[in-house]
């Protein structure tokens, strides 16, 4: 049911964050809290490492190891409810323009409904065009990867190069790297996002025109960077291929803009839509996952939207203290806003994850990195903090040092599978040692005490010294499947959610991108020709535009 005028934040909203009196409880609390020790909190509580978990839909949560008590869990929830988080919830899964600056529904819940949903957005039942858009998808990646779908020459497409940037991008890289192993290992999937040329060059170097698919993914069919590595592909290609027509076999596009994808000459016919109610990166599993679906086949990409709807039934129902992307929410804001961390580590022991932090990364950032409330208030206090992180064990040997003994608090999310995909001898029980020890390593550390026990020498010992306290989650699955991968996409989702509910920010826009684009259209032909430009910029501007105008016509 969507409301014809923008949702500008329900009542609860109309007080300011700081004022509410469970904020003010968690400012006393925090007190309280502040210098008590992970040590302390376990010797207190021989069942805290059990207590204070929670499991879903196969995702195991142990936050233990975060520097709160049960009470503090009880004054986050009640600070949630003080929010309205529950009636945002309802709001956003209903259709209702929650995205206020841009006056949008905000429904990549409708994505992954079950045929059986009703989900009516302007007083028109949206799932009936979901799954038909679904089956399109699943018919035309059947036919690629049965080798029906052929390229002009006639010969089979053996190579796809999905162009896209941002939400056309991230999603599809990181599905496609983290489902590799479910992938067609007789095709190259590859994905071109940066205007810069190497992208594209070192993406199809060494491939042949006649066998590639380019999937070209833009919502708005205006991105400058994806159009221009469009318009390089239809060159490339056709400077093999020799014809305009082979186009329509060799270029497909996701867009909402119609008219967009046919001026650039592909066919609507090799059109999958989309709506605008799905924002850029939340649109992994609409037909921007096309990428995904060929690499990984329809029944595949189904059971990850299963995934997805598993968590998003989850967040909608469970009581806010079993839930676990409330519960990762709050944490975050508890981090966040009262031990004043500024970032949140993510650290997949698995491999196939390795794309999953870039991913986040614009997941949580994009939504979440705003500096006014839904009604335009400047905030009074910290928003979205920095996500980054790269796979374990390599972060280990890099920096980890700065997390066990720096001076700045970061936050871990640890994330293990138990069963490996590639079982060699017993490494996977290494690899998952690992997680485990770093955890524990991070919570209880090692004392002064400990360190002269093992004999160091008093000038050694203070660097020894690890003062522990560090605060992590620890996420378990039983195995990366795209199921489960749905599973922990949708669940920190709903994590961004829950923490700009709680900041009264507007998740789902991204204005913030806005004048480095506009500027960069302005400098863009100042670069060019050979006599110098008027230049207007600041002087530093100027400088370096002289700069690189001098070099980059001087000798090489
Ligand atoms: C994501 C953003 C942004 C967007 C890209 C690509 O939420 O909206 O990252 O996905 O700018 O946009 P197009 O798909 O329109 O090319």
């Amino acid at each position: 049911m969507s409301s014809a005028t923008p949702t500008t934040g329900s009542a609860a909203q109309a007080q300011r964050l700081t004022e509410r009196p469970a904020w003010k409880a968690l400012e006393d609390h925090y007190a309280t809290m502040r210098n008590l020790h992970l040590r302390q909190l376990f010797a207190d509580d021989p069942h805290r490492g059990e207590r204070l978990t929670a499991e879903a839909a196969g995702i195991y949560l142990d936050y233990s190891k975060q520097r709160i008590t049960g009470e503090t869990i009880r004054l986050l929830m009640r600070l949630a409810d003080e929010c309205g988080l529950r009636e945002r919830i309802a709001a956003m899964f209903h259709g209702e323009r929650i995205n206020v600056t841009e006056k949008r529904a905000v429904l990549h819940t409708a994505l992954r409904a079950p045929e059986t949903a009703q989900i009516v957005v302007d007083g028109v039942d949206v799932v009936p065009a979901v799954h038909a858009l679904l089956n399109r998808m699943a018919a035309f990646s059947l036919q690629v990867r049965s080798g029906e779908w052929q390229g002009y020459t006639g010969k089979r497409i053996r190579n796809i190069i999905n162009i896209g940037i941002g939400g056309s991008d991230l999603g599809p890289v990181m599905a496609y790297e983290a489902l590799r192993y479910y992938s067609r290992r007789d095709m190259i999937f590859r994905f071109v996002s940066n205007v810069d040329g190497t992208d594209f060059e070192e993406a199809t170097r060494d491939i042949d025109p006649e066998e590639t698919l380019f999937i070209i993914c833009s919502k708005t069919f205006t991105t400058l960077e994806t159009l221009t590595n469009a318009h390089a592909a239809r060159a490339w290609s056709l400077r093999k291929l020799g014809d305009d027509r082979a186009v329509r076999r060799h270029f497909v596009a996701v867009s909402a803009n119609a008219e967009g994808v046919s001026r650039f000459g592909i066919d609507t016919e090799n059109m999958f839509g989309f709506w605008d109610w799905v924002g850029g990166r939340y649109s992994m599993d609409s037909a921007i996952g096309l990428s995904t679906m060929i690499a990984i086949g329809p029944e595949n990409f189904r059971a990850m939207l299963a995934g997805f709807h598993a968590m998003d039934q989850h967040f909608r129902n469970a009581p806010f203290a079993q839930n676990l992307p409330v519960l990762m929410g709050m944490l975050t804001v508890w981090n966040n806003n009262f031990f004043d961390a500024q970032t949140v580590a993510v650290l997949p022991y698995e491999r196939y994850l390795k794309r999953f932090p870039a991913y986040l990364q614009q997941l949580t950032m994009e939504s979440n990195g705003k500096h006014v409330t839904l009604d335009g208030t400047c905030v009074a206090y910290q928003t979205g903090p920095i996500y980054w992180g790269e796979p374990g064990t390599n972060g280990q040997h890099s920096f980890y040092q700065l997390i066990h003994q720096g001076t700045k608090l970061v936050p871990c999310d640890f994330i293990g599978f138990c069963q490996t995909l590639n079982p060699i001898d017993s490494q996977h029980d290494l690899l998952m040692s690992n997680l485990f020890a770093q955890a524990e390593a991070l919570a209880f550390g090692k004392t002064g005490d400990e360190v002269e026990a093992e004999g160091t020498p008093g000038w050694l010992a203070p660097h020894r010294v690890f003062e522990g306290n560090r605060p992590s989650n620890t996420l378990l699955v039983k195995r990366l499947t795209p199921r489960t991968l749905g599973l922990l996409v949708a669940l920190y989702e709903h994590s961004v959610f829950t923490q700009g509910t709680i900041w009264d920010i507007d998740s789902f826009d991204q204005w913030g991108v806005e004048l480095g684009k506009a500027l960069a259209q302005r400098v863009a032909p100042e670069l060019e020709g050979m006599d110098e430009p008027p230049l207007k910029h600041d002087s530093s501007t100027n400088a370096l535009i002289r700069h690189y105008r001098h070099l980059k016509n001087g000798p090489l």
